[in-house]
């Protein structure tokens, strides 16, 4: 029997009161701490040698006690040694390539994919997707888990899922003419290209069927959604998730206000902590975002340190839940230039807003001696002469001063200067010696 489809009247977890909800959080703490500590080697070992019982969780506070996990964690239990399930009940593994070493690898039973599915419907009905939507995916089918989870949340809304994947613009565009969806997901900065390819082609994208767009999988700010706002007569939302936390589903924008992405408290535990001395930081306050997933069977894990910044503000929409504020960038996306912290969506603010200039940019990072230089690269939307990508160049570069408060160098590259990506966009690229 399939499962039923998804309706926020019938959501359980979004009725519960403040009250409610702590409370079915700490059972489902104090559940899956047992689980992990009775089936997964790492977590016995681990809570052992920090003296910690799963009997001693008896309030959400004592979460503290645990052992943080982290990438590191998940490389070398590689591949199946973080499931909490035999391998055989494992109905889908999914795997996230990392950029060195081993991919980490998460499973899913079918009770996983079931809630998953619910939890990516909630995100998508949040953002102002609707049953009976065509709804284009162009999130990568594979191993990331943007395009399957995508696909199950949307059909589990009931939409006419169009399993497009990432890449071939062209045909892209076509669907989208001829498919009619009015919804769509895709990380923002493929969606800019294909919204770049219409243009190019004739195609006024405010002609077409589209209305809602969900974004995610990469930082991305304000001006980027004012950017694909006013190109289109779509409205813009943001949805976090991480492969490690089950993939899409995580937090997720309420259409009614547009003000950050509510985290399904009901499904997943958090705390800010400051990166460098792993103290808990107040609400409100910037630190590193630390997930416990409070539900998952296959591969539940605790404390898992995500390297994303962010902080947490009060519930708006879903008033009991908390929100993230719109992710600031990873912690290994923090550029130190002349002793300034830089990230690259402090960049796009600025790269988004310039006139002539087209939504790409990439952070080179270069170190001839001591010191690490960034050069911003920027691309213009028609080609410029000698004299005129100059002066581009040197307004880029005072924004940034003024802004930012560092010195970068800007090049200043012709039309299709900057290498398109078809999921995530790399923003940085690291030319520094390596060693
Ligand atoms: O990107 C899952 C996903 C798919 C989320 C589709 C949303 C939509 P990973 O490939 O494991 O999983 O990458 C997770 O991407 O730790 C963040 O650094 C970043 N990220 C994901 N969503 C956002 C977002 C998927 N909305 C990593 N804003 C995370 C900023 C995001 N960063």
């Amino acid at each position: 029997m399939p499962s039923p489809r998804y309706h926020p009247d019938t959501d359980a977890g979004l009725r519960w009161s403040l009250d409610e909800l702590r409370a079915r959080q700490l059972e489902r703490l104090q559940d899956v701490v047992h689980r992990v500590y009775a089936n997964v080697p790492h977590y016995r070992t681990a809570f052992d040698a920090a003296g910690v019982h799963p009997d001693d969780i008896r309030a959400l506070e004592d979460v503290r006690r645990l052992p943080f996990t982290d990438k590191g964690t998940l490389r070398e239990n590689y591949p199946f040694g973080m499931f909490a399930v035999p391998r055989e009940q494992v109905t889908r593994i999914h795997a996230s390539s990392g950029t060195t070493g081993k991919p980490t690898v998460v499973g899913f039973t079918d009770d996983d994919l079931d809630s998953g599915a619910d939890l990516v419907a909630r995100c998508l009905y949040a953002g102002g997707v609707r049953a009976g939507d065509v709804f284009h995916n162009l999130g990568g089918y594979g191993l990331f888990t943007g395009g399957m989870g995508i696909h199950a949340g949307a059909e589990r809304l009931g939409c006419s899922v169009v399993p497009v994947s990432g890449g071939m613009t062209e045909r892209q565009v076509q669907l989208i003419q001829d498919f009619g969806p009015r919804s769509l997901h895709a990380t923002p900065s493929y969606f800019l290209t294909v919204l770049d390819y219409m243009e190019r082609i004739g195609v006024d994208p405010r002609e077409t069927s589209l209305r809602v767009g969900i974004f995610g999988a990469e930082p991305w700010t304000e001006a980027t959604r004012e950017a694909i706002e006013s190109r289109t007569a779509m409205i813009a939302h943001d949805m976090f998730g991480l492969s490690e936390m089950g993939g899409p589903g995580v937090a997720a924008e309420s259409d009614e206000t547009r003000d950050g992405l509510t985290l399904w408290e009901d499904h997943y535990l958090a705390e800010i902590i400051d990166p460098t001395t792993f103290e808990p930081v107040p609400d409100g306050e910037e630190g590193e975002l630390v997930l416990t997933s409070l539900t998952k069977q296959a591969f539940p894990i605790l404390r898992y340190r995500t390297k994303d910044l962010t902080r947490l503000l009060p519930g708006t929409a879903y008033p009991t839940m908390r929100r993230l504020a719109k992710i600031t960038g990873r912690t290994d996306d923090m550029m130190i230039i002349r002793g300034v912290n830089v990230f690259p969506t402090q960049i796009e603010e600025i790269i988004l807003r310039k006139e002539g200039l087209a939504p790409y940019f990439q952070c080179v990072l270069t170190q001839p001696g001591n010191m690490v230089n960034l050069t911003v690269v920027v691309e213009t939307l028609v080609h410029e002469e000698h004299e005129a990508a100059n002066s581009i160049a040197a307004d880029i570069r005072h924004e940034i001063k003024a802004r930012i408060g560092t010195t970068t160098e800007v090049e200043v590259r012709d039309p299709g200067g900057i290498e398109r990506s078809v999921g995530k966009a790399r923003r940085i690229v690291d030319q520094r010696p390596k060693g």
